[in-house]
C-alpha cells in the first residue's frame, strides 16, 4: 500500500464482531474480503443478507455487498490489512484453560499470504501473550520475513492487539463511538494500526502495549463481573432477612459515590462470564476476588432455581410462566443463558405445567423437547398462568400494567416490576391462595 491509497481488508471470523466490523470498514470505502469456515455464513452474505440479529446490520451489509465493497469466502487472499476475529472459549476441562487454537489458526493461514508492509491486528479477547504467540507462529511459518520485536531494524510486517469492546444490540453505533487500545508489538506497529482504525472510528483511539491491550480488555469484563456479583450476593442476603434488595440498592445508589449494579439470574453471554477466567488462568495465586466472584454469579443460577421450584411445588395446581429465555434484555440470543437454564431445568421438573414465553424466540430451544413444557405468547401467560417467573427484563414485558398481574405470584429476578406486591419468603402461602 503506497501513500493515501486506501488499504486493502480481510476480516476472519464473520461472527457477531468479525461480519459488523467488516461492514464498517467496508462503509468506509475500503475493500473487504470476509474470511468465515461456513460456506453457509459465506453464501448467505455474497448474497447480501446476514445470518445473526444486530440493530441496522442487515441495511449495511446488504449496501456495502451491493456496492461491491464486502465479499465473502472461505479461503485467505492477499490483503494490506487482517483483522482477526474469531472465537477465544475456554476449554470445558472444568479447569477453564483459554483456548487460543483459532487465533493460531487464523495467523497461520494469514502468514501464508503475507507480504513486505502488511499489518496483521488481533481483535478476539485473548489471554495475555497471545499477540505475542501468534507473532512466533508467524515468525516459524515465514522466516523470509522480519517480524517486529525479533528483529534489528525496520520489520517487515506490522502485528497489534485492538480488543473490540461492542455490546450486543448496540455494535454499529458502538463500532464506530467507542474509544479503542491499540498495543502493538512496538511502537511502530501500534501506529500503524492506529493510522487503520482512523479510518473508520469517531472515538478516541489509544496506543499502548500489545499486553497491556489484552489485559485491558480483560479486565473491563472482569470488573463488570465482580460488581454484578456484589450485586447478586446481596439479592440472595436479603432473600435470606426478607428484604426487597431492588429498594435497599435503589436507596444505597442515592449516596454519591455507589453505584450498585442489577442482580439478576446470574451472568450470561460469552464474554462476561468467560474472560475474567483468562486472568485467573494467567494469575491463580492472585485472583482470589475474580475467581469468587465468578463463584458467586454462576451460585445465583442455583439459587433462583431453588426458589422458583419452592413456588411451583408451593401450588401443585398452579400453571406457569417463565417469562424470557435470552441472556439480557430485547435481543434473540439464547447462548450461554441463565435464564434458559432456569427455565429448562423448571420444566424437566415440572414438566406441562411450565409454559415460556420468549418474544425473541421462533420455537424452544431443544433441551424443552419432551419435558411436556410449551411456548406461549406474553397475552395468553397473563390470562391462563398464576406464576410468573421473571427471568429477562425484555421491554414487552416490563410494559405490562399492574392490573394486569396484581393478582400473579411474581418471583422477578430482574426487578422490572418494582410496584409488584412483594413476595418475601413468609408471604409465599397467602399470595398462592390469592392466585389459586
Ligand atoms: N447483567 C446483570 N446485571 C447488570 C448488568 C448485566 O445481571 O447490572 C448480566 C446480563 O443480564 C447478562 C450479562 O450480565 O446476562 C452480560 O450482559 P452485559 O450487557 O453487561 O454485557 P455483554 O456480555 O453483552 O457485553 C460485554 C460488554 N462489556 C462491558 O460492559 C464491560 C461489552 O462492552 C463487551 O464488548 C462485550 O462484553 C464483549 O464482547 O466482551
Amino acid at each position: 500500500m503506497r501513500g493515501q491509497e486506501l488499504p486493502t481488508v480481510s476480516v476472519i471470523g464473520l461472527g457477531y464482531i468479525g461480519l459488523p466490523t467488516a461492514a464498517v470498514i467496508a462503509r468506509a470505502g475500503m475493500r473487504v474480503r470476509g474470511v468465515d469456515v461456513s460456506q453457509a455464513v459465506v453464501d448467505t452474505i455474497n448474497r447480501g443478507e446476514i445470518h445473526i440479529e444486530e440493530v441496522d446490520l442487515d441495511g449495511l451489509v446488504h449496501g456495502v455487498v451491493q456496492r461491491g465493497l464486502l465479499s465473502a469466502a472461505t479461503d485467505i487472499a492477499p490483503a494490506d490489512v487482517f483483522v482477526i476475529a474469531v472465537p477465544t472459549p475456554f476449554h470445558k476441562d472444568g479447569r477453564h484453560t483459554p483456548d487460543i487454537s483459532y487465533v493460531l489458526e487464523a495467523a497461520r493461514n494469514v502468514a501464508r499470504v503475507l507480504k513486505p508492509g502488511d499489518t496483521i491486528i488481533l481483535e478476539s479477547t485473548s489471554p495475555v501473550g497471545t499477540t505475542v504467540e501468534m507473532r512466533d507462529m508467524i515468525a516459524a511459518e515465514r522466516p523470509d520475513l522480519a517480524m517486529p520485536g525479533l528483529c534489528e531494524g525496520t520489520p517487515d510486517v506490522s502485528i497489534a492487539y485492538c480488543p473490540e469492546r461492542v455490546l450486543p444490540g448496540r455494535i454499529l453505533e458502538e463500532l464506530t463511538n467507542n474509544d479503542r487500545s491499540i498495543g502493538g508489538i512496538t511502537p511502530r506497529c501500534a501506529r500503524k494500526a492506529l493510522a487503520f482504525y482512523k479510518r473508520f472510528v469517531r472515538g478516541t483511539c489509544v496506543t499502548t502495549d500489545a499486553a497491556s491491550a489484552e489485559m485491558t480488555k480483560l479486565v473491563e469484563n472482569a470488573y463488570r463481573d465482580v460488581n454484578i456479583a456484589f450485586a447478586n450476593e446481596l439479592s440472595v442476603v436479603a432473600d435470606a432477612m426478607g428484604l426487597d434488595v431492588w429498594e435497599v440498592i435503589r436507596l444505597a445508589n442515592r449516596h454519591p459515590r455507589v453505584n450498585i449494579l442489577n442482580p439478576g439470574p446470574g451472568v450470561g453471554g460469552h464474554c462476561i462470564a468467560v474472560d475474567p477466567w483468562f486472568i485467573v488462568h494467567g494469575a491463580p495465586e492472585q485472583t482470589p476476588l475474580i475467581r469468587t466472584a465468578r463463584g458467586v454469579n454462576d451460585n445465583k443460577i442455583h439459587h433462583v432455581i431453588a426458589r422458583a421450584s419452592a413456588l411451583v411445588e408451593a401450588s401443585p395446581s398452579a400453571k406457569v410462566a417463565c417469562l424470557g429465555l435470552a441472556f439480557k434484555a430485547n435481543i434473540d440470543d439464547f447462548r450461554e443463558s441463565p435464564a434458559r437454564l432456569v427455565a429448562a431445568t423448571l420444566a424437566r421438573r415440572f414438566g406441562s405445567r411450565i409454559h415460556v414465553v420468549e418474544p425473541y424466540a421462533a420455537e424452544l430451544p431443544r433441551e424443552f423437547e419432551g419435558t411436556g413444557a410449551s411456548a406461549i405468547d406474553i397475552d395468553t401467560a397473563l390470562e391462563e398462568c398464576d406464576v410468573l417467573i421473571v427471568l429477562v427484563d425484555h421491554d414487552v414485558f416490563k410494559s405490562v400494567p399492574l392490573a394486569e398481574r396484581a393478582d400473579k405470584v411474581v418471583y422477578d429476578t430482574r426487578g422490572i416490576w418494582p410496584d409488584q406486591p412483594q413476595l418475601a419468603p413468609g408471604a409465599v402461602q397467602p399470595a398462592l391462595r390469592k392466585a389459586g
